[in-house]
């Protein structure tokens, strides 16, 4: 049976304030665990199946061989994969589950302010044991062919996580700058061929940085950053701990699609316009209302 809708708490107004102010809020013990238990099989059942799970590690030895670009490795350690995949809610009744009928949507509504909530994409991130890639610093923003104020992504963690296994950095405050970056390869900082915007400052993620922050964080635990909020990932030292997890990303009211030259589009892309608002579409489903009063 596919569990309810209903978080295991409230977002708090001091929550709300922190994603506003900081572009990123860890909600500790939010998400119920029979939803983390759902995803378990189909997380490594999709990471074990390469027709819809990208190996990250291997792109990026290619992308060294081909290119000459330089991957960001940790030394420290060797012989895991970042595995990634984009849209499994479209083909996989547990993800879309997750993605259109979990807590959320309406967790994300409710950090937006948000009177409703538009599903974008979900994608998986699995950093095995020992995975040196680190997750080049970038703005979701620049991927999505979107624009406005209100849209998230949601980070949710299947095992603890962290510092030493791959946590995510996120860059305080830099959503509030209005500046889009050029998408990178997420394991090089090369940006991806015919995009546009600007070039994303240098930063890794442990950099000694006073606006940098990171969250240990457990399964039940969520982590919503803002679109425009400059963020990357460490490796994975550990020898025996996985870092595995799904990030699903939504939209709210006033936002509206913006055609970005380059970046990765979807099918029904092609049946928008810059400048049309974002609407109720199966490819980009209506999840969640605001309740009335
Ligand atoms: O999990 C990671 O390594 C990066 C996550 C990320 O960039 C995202 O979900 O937007």
């Amino acid at each position: 049976m596919t569990p309810g809708r209903e978080p295991l708490r409230d977002v708090t107004d001091s929550e709300i304030r922190v994603f506003t102010d900081d572009g990123v809020v860890h909600l500790p013990g939010i998400l119920p665990g029979a939803w983390i238990d759902l995803l378990d099989g189909p997380v490594d059942e999709t990471i074990a199946d390469p027709s819809v799970t990208a190996d990250l590690t291997a792109l990026g030895e290619d992308l060294a061989a081909d290119l000459g670009s330089e991957p960001l490795i940790d030394p420290r350690t060797s012989g895991g994969h970042f595995l990634s995949g984009v849209d499994h809610w479209r083909h996989h009744e547990a993800f879309a589950a997750f993605a259109t009928a979990s807590p959320l949507a309406e967790i994300a509504g409710v950090l937006m302010g948000a009177g409703h909530v538009n599903l974008y994409e979900d994608s998986v991130l699995v950093k095995e044991p020992g995975t040196a890639e680190e997750t080049a610093f970038h703005q979701d923003l620049g991927y999505f062919h979107l624009t406005g104020d209100r849209i998230c992504t949601t980070w949710v963690p299947l095992d603890r996580v962290g510092v030493d296994t791959g946590a995510v950095a996120y860059l305080r405050g830099s959503h509030l700058t209005g500046t889009v970056y050029r998408p990178n390869w997420f394991v090089t900082t090369d940006p991806l061929p015919g995009t546009e915007g600007e070039p994303v400052p240098s930063i890794r993620p442990d950099d000694d940085h006073p606006d940098l922050i990171r969250f240990e964080v457990a399964p039940g635990d969520i982590v919503v950053h803002h679109a425009a909020t400059l963020h990357g990932a460490g490796a994975n030292l550990s020898p025996s701990r996985r870092r595995r997890a799904i990030s699903v990303r939504y939209c709210g009211d006033g936002v509206r699609y913006q055609i970005r030259p380059g970046a990765p589009t979807k099918p029904h892309h092609s049946e928008v316009s810059s400048g049309d608002m974002v609407v109720d579409h199966p490819d980009c489903p209506l999840v969640w209302t605001r309740p009335p009063g």
